[in-house]
């Protein structure tokens, strides 16, 4: 069993040399790293390209400019189909994720087609977000189960493992979210394809180096991405 942890990054380059030096000592058997780095200014890309010379696991996609979350995961995702990963992972920079969940992520995809590291499936388990943030990130879930009628507590999750064959059988180009309704969209596409979703409780923590990249663009895109793949979904489009 061959799996693919795709990271992305923008300027995080504090974060991903630990990140990086974090994984290679769980050393997490049959796990390859992706990190997809959109020409970070502060040199994230060549950390990770030196990192790349020192363990063949670890892989770096290296793209010109700031193209958005969205395509950046649909290329890691080519990637990894190109390559023949059977798992692929989806793990944040920053630490807000804990690598150390990444076993139960896999054990996870072992009953389910897509299995999502859940912050809200087990009460609240976010540590030090702001209040505002907060109810920003479970509003959106809640607002996208209404619309959409997505069974999942935490739909805008960026912690997931897909089995290979959900991304097969997903249009990968044709995702239309740039910004973060691509967790909504990809999600919502498995669901309405009929692949099994789960959710494993994790405990996510706010970032301690760098910057969120979340603006109000990315909030405006989301709002109205859950009423276009509602629309799509009827109309036979998605
Ligand atoms: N390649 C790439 N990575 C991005 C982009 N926007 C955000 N990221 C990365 O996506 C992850 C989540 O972003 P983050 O700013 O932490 O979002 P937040 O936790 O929701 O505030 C981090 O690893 C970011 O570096 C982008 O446009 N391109
Ligand atoms: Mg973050």
């Amino acid at each position: 069993m061959k799996s693919l942890l795709i990271i992305p990054t923008f300027n995080e380059r504090d974060n991903i040399r630990k990140m990086l030096a974090t994984l290679m000592e769980m050393n997490i058997e049959g796990l390859d790293v992706l990190v997809v780095d959109d020409s970070s200014p502060d040199g994230t890309g060549e950390i990770v390209e030196a990192m790349t010379k020192l363990y063949p696991q670890i892989h770096l996609l290296s793209r010109k400019g700031k193209l958005g979350l969205g395509t950046a995961y649909v290329a890691g995702f080519k990637y990894a189909l190109e390559h023949d990963y059977d798992r692929i992972l989806e793990m944040d920079a920053d630490f807000s994720h804990d690598p150390n969940d990444i076993p139960r992520l896999l054990q996870g995809s072992e009953k389910y087609d897509v299995t999502i590291g859940s912050r809200y499936c087990q009460g609240v388990n976010v540590v030090n977000w702001p209040l505002k943030r907060l109810l920003l990130s479970m509003g959106a879930s809640l607002y996208t189960r209404m619309v959409t009628g997505l069974p999942l507590r935490d739909c805008t999750a960026g912690f997931v493992c897909y089995r290979r064959q959900v991304l097969e059988s997903l249009d990968l180009d044709n995702v239309k979210s740039d910004g973060y309704s691509f967790q909504i969209e990809m999600k919502f596409k498995a669901w309405k394809k009929d692949f099994t979703l789960g959710e494993v409780p994790i405990v996510f923590v706010d970032r301690r180096f760098g910057e969120s990249k979340m603006s109000k663009k990315i909030v405006h895109e989301a709002y109205w991405m859950v009423w276009k793949l509602k629309f799509w979904s009827l109309t036979g489009k998605l």
